[in-house]
């Protein structure tokens, strides 16, 4: 058989050493996933999810797949890994075992389950490597159809690299825009809402995405008939088909056991994609699971004979045996040897990966065993105690950190010779110094681009400057800098482009900066943020804008399964720096005026979450942003665009810093700390305060996460003695965690003379109105009263009682 490729001619032998590669690459994944089962039933591996049944597909997508491609997909990919060269059988058992070294478990040094992929975008010191230069795929997240929203992101990178003039840092990232983004997505996770939202917004946007749906017809039991409407996800999505008159995708459909039409199928999906930047669904149907959904479980269970006999016959990689066969590419007998040696070579691979894996524990074993005969030996009245547990400890065959660490902890308590016990105690603690960081380092930057890095810049003014424009038109003109400093940054959302936000703080950008770069997108919170999360994977520096807080929790899965885990999951391999842009606080009611950030502290560590009392001090925190490698949530006073502040000389560059508190107004009696819109009723109050001879500390907490990193709140409290934490979110909320960390933290009980206190909104959503409002959230008598109460405790006779 002759093929053309690159205007070349392959040679039958060419061809045939292409396809019995392939063939080796999934007989080795397949025997991966044949082994790897039985580590876990054999309790050498916690979990297993593998690529069984899926290989054959894989390899045709790795053939399309180019240098500078991204991949955004699921747990099924390991053959596609291994075909792009970024995942050996040895470092598919070191992630199985959980090993915690990136030299061996790239994908994630064992923070994830095995199954979970990714490449490394990134240098020892935080910094980009060529991205054009090699096959990219961003790290993987279990939450079905979790991996679509960022998939959008990847493919518009193309777009924006290819269409906007003048992007300087371009380079690393793309050639001209050629790349393609490439998903994929099990047949029942297409159920979900994500992947129905990405694939209208990709069709809209027209961005060089080919999504692959690998369909075994089943979600673990779950038949496509409870699934998909007619059972057929490529049947449904037709009406995506483009045709002469209107854009769209190009849609196809190819048995998964059908090597030759797959690979055609995925070299005309990539060309179409990548040259015309267009989007492509490829249904791959007919797939099957031969060993079930994961060490869990056994279809069996849920599969019947009749399926069960199928999957054995259209198996894909007997199917792709046989065509081998029938095309003499190689005999039955040649096979069988090469599957003989492929199996003894997988056997290897993963006895070094786990010798490697285990070794080193074992020597932490036995160090600490030597310790204890030492300990035991000079114990006076618990020798046989330790005795016992050496015998347990020595037992263990295949020990974890966990079980060596805690006999040790367990010996300590019984130690009552000092010089054993300084010796048993520096061992636990030099070994958990070493490994807690394998589990616990890199939630954030550690790069010199980290938040940390950046200096405050105070805004100018001019002398005789006076507070008389309009909070937006601060932000707009700060905007307006921001994009012509910063030719990667960009912003999309809803209302964004055309009319310059709901509140024109982007009045003009559109027509000065062109529709990709300041873009109006459709109602679709998930993927605005997924969009932003693709393109900072890519180099770019995006701002997504989500319309209202309230809004924000349609979003706030993908933040917080995706990228506030990115860094840390990747440990530190990959990052995304997007800046999330919102407005919210005290408005207009239940769905116009939300607060809940006791919810989002809670639900996005890894993420910075900004809370600026005004305009000025939320365009210097974009300001900061745009100069560091971290992820930051913005949330903008929605009563505050028409406020009015001085206008700043230096727009672009003043610097808001990042966990840094600010001292509103001095006092000595008691500290009110607080953020956001409340910060003007806590100001009202503390004026109202003053009157009657009660002199408050006014902080302005700025910046939530992180919190106070100067410790500037206790030293407040050590002057005043007293606390007030007045928020707007419910009781037990974002109040708790300030209490937490004023407390806890800053250890601030010690010079506490009062109870400290916390005054929220009550636990309801807001109602609507200014009367709504004064009754759901803390009004400035409130305020007042709350702190005059705590001083009528201290001093009754000075501050009686008003009620
Ligand atoms: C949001 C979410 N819900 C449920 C699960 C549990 N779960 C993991 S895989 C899976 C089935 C997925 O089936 P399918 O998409 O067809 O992929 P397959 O495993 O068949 O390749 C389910 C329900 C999950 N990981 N995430
Ligand atoms: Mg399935």
């Amino acid at each position: 058989m002759i093929k053309e490729k690159n205007n070349t001619t392959l040679t039958f032998e060419d061809f045939k050493t292409e396809v019995l590669n392939d063939y080796r690459i999934a007989v080795i994944s397949r025997e991966c996933s044949l082994l790897g089962r039985k580590e876990v039933l054999t309790g050498k591996a916690k979990f297993g999810i593998f690529g069984d049944g899926k290989e054959v597909p894989q390899l045709a997508m790795a053939k399309a797949f180019k240098n500078g491609d991204f991949r955004s997909g699921y747990y099924r990919d390991q053959t596609f890994m291994m075909a792009i060269g970024e995942l050996t059988p040895k470092q598919f058992f070191a992630g199985l075992y959980g090993h915690t070294d990136l030299d061996f478990d790239p994908m994630s040094a064992g923070r994830q389950m095995g199954g979970h992929f990714v490449t490394h975008s990134l240098n020892e010191d935080g910094s980009w490597k060529d991205l054009t230069k090699q096959k990219n795929s961003s790290s993987d997240i279990s939450p079905t159809a979790g991996q679509m929203p960022r998939l959008l992101g990847l493919a518009q990178a193309s777009k924006i690299y290819r269409n906007v003039e003048g992007i300087t840092i371009k380079d690393k990232f793309s050639v001209n825009g050629n790349e393609v983004a490439w998903g994929t997505i099990g047949n029942a996770s297409t159920s979900e809402g994500l992947f129905f939202e990405t694939i209208n917004a990709a069709g809209v946007l027209q961005v060089p995405m080919v999504m692959s749906v690998w369909d075994d017809e089943y979600g673990i039991s779950v038949h496509a008939k409870h699934q998909t409407t007619k059972e057929n996800i490529s049947e449904i999505l037709k009406g995506y088909q483009r045709d002469e008159d209107s854009k769209g995708y190009e849609i196809f459909r190819v048995k998964g056991w059908d090597y030759a039409e797959l690979v055609s199928t995925y070299e005309r999906a990539g060309a179409i994609a990548r040259e015309e930047h267009i989007p492509v669904l490829i249904h791959v149907n007919e797939l099957t699971q031969p060993q079930g959904h994961s060490t869990s479980g056994s279809h069996e269970r849920y599969k019947n004979a009749e399926r069960l006999a199928w999957e054995k016959d259209f198996d894909c990689i007997r199917q792709m045996r046989l065509w081998m066969i029938a095309i003499n590419i190689a005999s039955p007998e040649e096979l069988s040897e090469l599957d003989f040696e492929l199996k003894k070579e997988v056997l290897e691979a993963k006895k070094e990966a786990w010798n490697s894996f285990i070794n080193p524990i074992i020597e932490d074993q036995k160090n600490l065993l030597a310790l204890l005969e030492q300990i035991a030996e000079a114990s006076i009245n618990h020798k046989d105690r330790i005795r016992k547990y050496i015998s347990e400890l020595s037992a263990i065959k295949a020990p974890l950190k966990k079980e060596i660490l805690v006999y040790a902890r367990k010996i300590l308590r019984f130690i009552e010779v000092p010089n054993s016990k300084v010796l048993l105690s520096q061992w636990i603690t030099n070994f958990i110094a070493v490994t807690q960081p394998k589990f616990s380092s890199n939630l954030h930057s550690d790069s010199d681009q980290n938040v940390f890095s950046v200096k405050k810049v105070l805004p100018e003014y001019a002398d005789n400057a006076k507070a008389d424009l309009d909070g937006r038109m601060i932000l707009r003109d700060n905007f307006d800098a921001l994009f012509s400093k910063y030719p990667e940054t960009l912003i999309f959302g809803e209302d964004v482009g055309n009319i310059g936000d709901v509140n024109q703080g982007l009045e003009g950008m559109q027509e000065k900066y062109g529709e990709l770069r300041v873009a109006d997108v459709g109602i679709r919170e998930a993927t605005i943020l997924g969009q932003g999360i693709g393109m900072a994977l890519r180099g770019l520096r995006p701002i997504a804008e989500i319309q209202y807080l309230d809004y924000l929790l349609y979003a706030i899965q993908i933040m917080s399964d995706d990228l506030a885990t990115l860094q840390y999951r990747t440990v530190g391999k990959q990052k995304a720096p997007l800046i999330i842009r919102t407005r919210g606080h005290r408005l207009e009611g239940i769905w116009h005026s939300g607060s809940p950030m006791g919810m989002i502290i809670n639900a996005i560590r890894g993420i910075h979450v900004l809370v600026p009392r005004d305009m000025t001090q939320a365009a210097g925190f974009y300001n900061t942003l745009l100069e560091c490698d971290e992820p930051a949530l913005v949330i903008e006073c929605l009563n505050g665009y028409r406020l009015k502040e001085k206008t700043p000389l230096n727009f672009g560059e003043f610097k808001t810093p990042i966990g840094v508190v600010e001292t509103l107004k001095e006092g000595s009696d008691i500290t009110l700390v607080s953020y956001g819109s409340t910060l003007r009723l806590v100001q009202q109050a503390a004026a109202e305060l003053l009157d009657l001879g009660i002199d408050c500390e006014v902080i302005d907490i700025q910046s939530l996460l992180p919190f106070d990193i100067n410790k500037d709140i206790v030293k407040s409290i050590a002057k005043t003695n007293r606390l007030l934490v007045i928020d707007e979110d419910v009781p037990g909320g974002a109040s708790a965690f300030i209490l937490q960390q004023i407390l806890e933290e800053q250890d601030a009980y010690r010079y506490l003379d009062s109870k400290p206190q916390t005054l929220a909104a009550k636990a309801h959503r807001p109602a609507y109105g200014t009367d709504g409002d004064y009754f759901s959230k803390p009004s400035a008598e409130d305020i007042f009263e709350k702190v005059y109460s705590m001083m009528n405790e201290v001093n009754p006779s000075k501050f009686p009682s008003l009620y």
